[in-house]
């Protein structure tokens, strides 16, 4: 174990250790009134690293009474000093930034240098961009179309927040949903992924030493016990949330009686289209990083479903394989680990499944990985193998369902029109990408491609000021930029004014 890695281990077991059967209320970590707690697990050895308590409704009630109770005085803070106040936060945060991802690495299994490190500056770029937008949250002025009338809307902050994040992307996750929520006058209730607690309530923790008591309260729990008495309590006046389309269709029914507004950020099945004239240099590579290989494949992003013109077919997959070979997967927080571990055993069990259901089927080839290591350096770890599969058929669930998992499929096609077809056939529309040096085919993809977040000639991470979010069964409202902030944490009040006689 070298030094680096001996430290960043150290210090990650550190917070975990002092987090540990914390939740944050009314501006202090606290033990919850809840005695029960969940195991939260290294995922990179299976070692426990802490526990987090598993909240009910009576914690969810404390919660919730703390941040209405906040409300009351955060929603006259002038905007622009809200934005100061989260600013000085979004400092804080770049101040502890080695602590922050080095928890993050433990917490998640995901490799400190290609996926923490890069997570924790996109969480804290994003922190900077909402607090920076706090003076543009304005109504607008209308002409006097009714007789004598002052005609104008405000946007009013809401209420108190319900955020309900997963355990893939906890940092940026958190702070897509806290920052324009509290720079909007609101405040919120936080409940953490079960899997990965501890890098969130640090990230709040952090961030609420420049907030007003009471404005962000984190609680951890499971869904049922703690996510559903925080969605339906009456006090929540909106609900924000990701995770998968099943959970998300709960939420959505829940919400629905009290008429609360809800933001959905769900899965995806998303295709990686390379057409005969791609620029090979650029979508092989492209291949790897939009399946998010290098986050095990667990990104609602992950380009799964790779297809391939078939006069570049074997070119590509050749290009493909021999990069994933040169991808070295290991503990998280072993700063020469490419890919780090699954979340948890759970998840490394879905990945499992689908490759029972793939090595079933005869057409089907392992192009590369198919294997789960285990021993040695990798302990109990959640580990599985970067894999690339062939002839799996596009109707199989591998081609259909969400794997989550570091397993894509390829499939060739022949024609632009057979294989919009085929992408488009599915429920999701989250995000989709094309490589192509043709500018029309690019603009007619972008035409009749089916995705909330398409790309031609890249493959990017979602990140501040990109507007993102899914269509169809893939979502509900945009998130990470300023629309997120207006559409989804405020609400408009239509005002006429009777400009009465005038005295002069
Ligand atoms: O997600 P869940 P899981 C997809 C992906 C993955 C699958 C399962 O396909 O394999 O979902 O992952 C809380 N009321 N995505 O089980 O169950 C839960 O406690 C209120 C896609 O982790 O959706 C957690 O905080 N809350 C995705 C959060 O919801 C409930 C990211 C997510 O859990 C609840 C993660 C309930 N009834 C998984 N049940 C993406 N779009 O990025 C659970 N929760």
């Amino acid at each position: 174990m070298s030094d680096d890695f001996k430290n960043n281990l150290e210090l990650a077991l550190g917070n975990a250790k002092r987090l540990s059967n914390k939740i944050l209320i009314n501006g202090k970590l606290s033990p919850a009134k809840a005695e029960a707690k969940i195991s939260v697990l290294n995922p990179s050895t299976g070692e426990n690293i802490g526990e987090a308590p598993q909240c009910n409704k009576v914690d969810v009630n404390i919660a919730v009474d703390a941040a209405e109770a906040a409300f009351q005085k955060w929603k006259k803070v002038p905007a622009r000093e809200r934005g100061k106040i989260m600013t000085a936060a979004a400092r804080k945060l770049e101040d502890r930034k080695n602590e922050i991802e080095t928890l993050l690495a433990l917490d998640t299994g995901n490799a400190l240098r290609t996926q923490a490190i890069p997570e924790t500056a996109a969480s804290i770029e994003l922190t900077h961009m909402f607090a920076g937008l706090a003076g543009e949250i304005k109504g607008e002025n209308y002409p006097p179309n009714i007789p004598n009338t002052i005609h104008y809307t405000t946007k009013d902050p809401i209420g108190v927040v319900c955020a309900i994040i997963p355990w893939n992307a906890p940092l940026f996750l958190t702070v897509a949903k806290i920052a324009p929520a509290i720079v909007a006058g609101n405040t919120v209730v936080l409940k953490t992924a079960e899997q990965a607690p501890l890098c969130a309530l640090l990230l709040c923790e952090i961030l609420q030493q420049e907030l007003p008591p009471g404005v962000l309260n984190v609680i951890s729990g499971y869904g049922e016990e703690c996510g559903e008495p925080l969605i339906d309590h009456p006090k929540v006046r909106k609900v924000t949330f990701t995770g998968s389309f099943s959970v998300g269709k709960i939420i959505a029914i829940k919400a629905a009686p009290k008429l609360c507004p809800v933001t959905l950020e769900l899965g995806g099945k998303n295709p990686n289209i390379i057409m005969s004239d791609a620029d090979l240099d650029i979508a092989i590579p492209g291949v790897i990083d939009g399946m998010r290989y290098t986050r095990q494949g667990q990104a609602c992003t992950a380009g799964s479903r790779v297809y391939i013109h078939e006069k570049i077919y074997d070119k590509v997959l050749e290009g493909v394989v021999s990069k994933l070979s040169k991808l070295k997967m290991g503990n998280a927080l072993d700063s020469k680990s490419d890919i780090g571990a699954i979340i948890s055993n759970e998840q490394l069990k879905r990945t499992l499944h689908y490759m029972d259901i793939a090595k079933k089927t005869s057409s089907a080839k392992v192009l590369h990985g198919g294997n789960q290591p285990k021993g040695g350096d990798y302990k109990e770890g959640f580990f599985y193998e970067p894999t690339l599969l062939s002839g799996v058929p596009v109707e199989s669930p591998v081609c259909q369902e969400e794997v989550f998992g570091p397993v894509a499929c390829a499939i060739p096609f022949k024609s632009f029109d057979e294989v919009m077809k085929s992408a488009n056939d599915t429920p999701f529309g989250l995000s989709a990408v094309l490589w192509t040096q043709n500018l029309s085919r690019a603009l007619q993809f972008v035409d009749e491609i089916e995705a909330g977040f398409v790309q031609v000639n890249q493959c990017v991470a979602p990140r501040a000021n990109v507007s993102y979010g899914g269509i169809k069964m893939s979502g509900l409202g945009k998130e990470y930029a300023f629309d997120s902030m207006i559409n989804h944490f405020t609400q408009s009040k239509t005002v006429l004014i009777n400009r009465g006689k005038s005295n002069l």
